[in-house]
């Protein structure tokens, strides 16, 4: 059984303490912390846990095996680099740290660490729709892929929604999904600005936001954060040969008074249910089986943080923007692939 320490109760984190309480296997939720002194009381309560003071403390505390940090971007790093000071296991929610340079600080840690602790928060990797794309991709059944066309649709916003939390909040999902479909890096990024959406009051909002792999694959992401009526995440690859996309969800669709519905998620929670339930289940028996994350790492979180730097600098700017990564350490290689 993993004795898990959660810090940071909101929105992500109750969501991800009801799975490890009510949905998955072989783990426990020993002790929580938030700043929110009397929320983390009641999360504590509701799943049989410890409410500690503070972060710092779910992290010593000897009941722990392994931490979840869910608390806000600019507080992970400290999180992060105490657990490997502590030498536990960490999954910590996206994005890694905010800067690429704290992120540069955490794989540093965990190179002298000098084995694998860290894994982020990065679910697409393990969404049924992405996987099925991803096979279809590697199998080569519709030749080299050329280009991508994604969505990236919320509802609505928070008010502290700042105007580059466009690229460094939401589509740094994709930055990471595109790096992993493609097991390519990202060269470049340019931002395209259409007239706003009213719904966005003074935020630019829409963008178009475009990325080139190292590869020659151009990928193209609109984000739309305003858009009111669901939350939608679509890709489509274009290959030599063919055509593979997300397919549309949902059970049910209803054709009615000329019409045809089918429902669309409401929210981030809905449309990834599973996609998060799988990622931290593996999470857990990777841990079990080999005390070592397998999933997305520092080097990975470190990775998207270059990328969406450089495309604020191009929203900013205007310009393409050229990505510019450190060397990456050894601990981070891939094996080189088996010869059939
Ligand atoms: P939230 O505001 O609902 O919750 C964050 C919680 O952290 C709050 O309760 C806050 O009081 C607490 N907190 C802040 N600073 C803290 C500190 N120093 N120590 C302990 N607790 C602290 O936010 P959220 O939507 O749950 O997002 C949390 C993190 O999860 C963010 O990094 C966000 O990007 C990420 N997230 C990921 C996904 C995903 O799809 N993977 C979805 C939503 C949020
Ligand atoms: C949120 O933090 C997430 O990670 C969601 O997956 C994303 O859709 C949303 O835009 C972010 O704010």
């Amino acid at each position: 059984m993993l004795n898990v320490g959660v810090i940071g109760t909101g929105m992500i984190g109750q969501d991800h303490i009801r799975r490890m309480t009510r949905v998955l296997a072989g783990v426990r939720v020993a002790a929580v912390a938030d700043v929110d002194a009397s929320l983390a009381a009641r999360i504590a309560d509701r799943a049989g846990a410890r409410a500690a003071p503070d972060g710092e403390q779910v992290i010593a505390d000897p009941q722990v095996d392994a931490v979840l940090v869910c608390s806000w971007g600019p507080t992970h790093e400290q999180y992060v680099l105490a657990a490997i000071a502590a030498g536990k296991p960490v999954f910590c929610e996206k994005p890694l740290a905010t800067t690429q340079q704290a992120c540069l600080r955490v794989v540093d840690a965990e190179v002298r660490h000098g084995a694998r602790l860290v894994q982020v928060g990065y679910m697409r990797r393990y969404d049924a729709a992405y996987r099925a794309l991803k096979q279809v991709v590697d199998a080569g059944d519709i030749g080299a892929p050329l280009m991508m066309h994604c969505a990236h649709r919320n509802p609505r916003v928070p008010a502290f929604y700042e105007p580059q939390s466009a690229i460094t909040d939401t589509a740094v999902h994709e930055i990471d999904m595109v790096r992993w479909m493609f097991d390519d890096e990202i060269v470049a990024a340019r931002v395209l600005v259409p007239r706003r959406s009213r719904n966005g009051g003074d935020l630019q909002d829409p963008l178009l936001l475009l990325l080139e792999t190292g590869g020659g694959v151009l990928v193209d992401v609109e984000i739309s954060v305003n858009v009111r009526y669901g939350y939608d995440i679509r890709g489509e690859i274009l290959g030599e040969n063919g055509t593979a996309a997300l397919a549309e969800r949902g059970l049910v669709t209803v054709r009615r008074s000329g019409a045809l519905a089918a429902p669309v998620p409401v929210d981030w929670r809905e449309r990834f249910l599973a996609a998060y339930d799988v990622e931290l289940q593996e999470w857990i028996d990777a841990l079990a089986a080999d005390g070592a994350p397998a999933g997305p790492s520092a080097w990975d979180g470190y990775a998207a943080a270059v990328v969406s730097d450089a495309g604020v600098a191009a929203l900013r700017t205007g310009e393409r923007v050229a990505v510019r990564m450190a060397e990456r350490p050894r601990l981070y290689h891939r094996p080189a692939p088996q010869a059939r």
